[in-house]
């Protein structure tokens, strides 16, 4: 029997190192349009990473998983999150683990009703396929959550802007709170 090395390997630093893994960043230009106020900020500030890693086989059973990287950055009061997105697929559901950090996960069904789970180093959560999804860094440290998802469950950002999320995340005295997005 041999013993090999597993195909990726999560350092400390907040990287994903491995064979086959993608990765993309979005910079403050990339999500500007999902606060409440834009202004001052500069469009090259790093918002997210996410490392992923997609199956060979891409059949119907077939699994892909991520890591997402969220940096501690204030957009004018407002807590960083990712954009957030339904599945295309909704019989899709996905498995959040929180690594580090601490926030929250976002959830909103096809009604506007929205709500959260904390996240934390361990926290596990069940993500239906019929809910949107964000995160959302409520600390001083990076949020760093992996993720395991089906390989049909796609990104429905389409929604998410017909329909945003019903509540913002905002930092007040070092205290984060949820407030109504009056925008809707
Ligand atoms: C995650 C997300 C990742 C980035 O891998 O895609 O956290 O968030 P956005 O895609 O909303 O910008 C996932 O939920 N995949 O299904
Ligand atoms: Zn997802």
């Amino acid at each position: 029997m041999k013993i090999i090395e597993p195909p990726a390997v999560e350092e400390w630093s907040g990287i994903l190192k491995g064979k086959d893994i993608q990765s993309y960043r979005k910079h403050f230009s990339d999500v500007s349009s999902y606060y409440l106020n834009a202004e001052g900020m500069d469009a090259e500030t790093v918002m997210y990473d996410v490392y992923s890693s997609s199956s060979e086989e891409k059949a119907d059973g077939s699994l892909e998983w991520g890591l997402t990287v969220l940096y501690p950055v204030s957009v004018n009061g407002e807590c960083n999150m990712t954009k957030g997105h339904f599945h295309m697929d909704e019989s899709c559901e996905e498995i959040y683990i929180g690594k580090a950090g601490e926030g929250l996960l976002m959830y909103m069904d096809h009604t506007g009703n929205t709500w959260c789970e904390k996240v934390f180093s361990g926290s596990v959560h069940r993500i239906s396929g019929r809910y949107a999804h964000r995160l959302i860094n409520t600390g001083d440290e990076p949020l760093k959550v992996m993720a395991c998802w089906n390989s049909r469950a796609g990104h429905n950002y389409e929604a998410i802007q017909k329909q945003p999320f019903g509540y913002r995340v905002m930092k007040k005295d070092g205290k984060a709170e949820a407030v109504k997005n009056e925008q809707l």
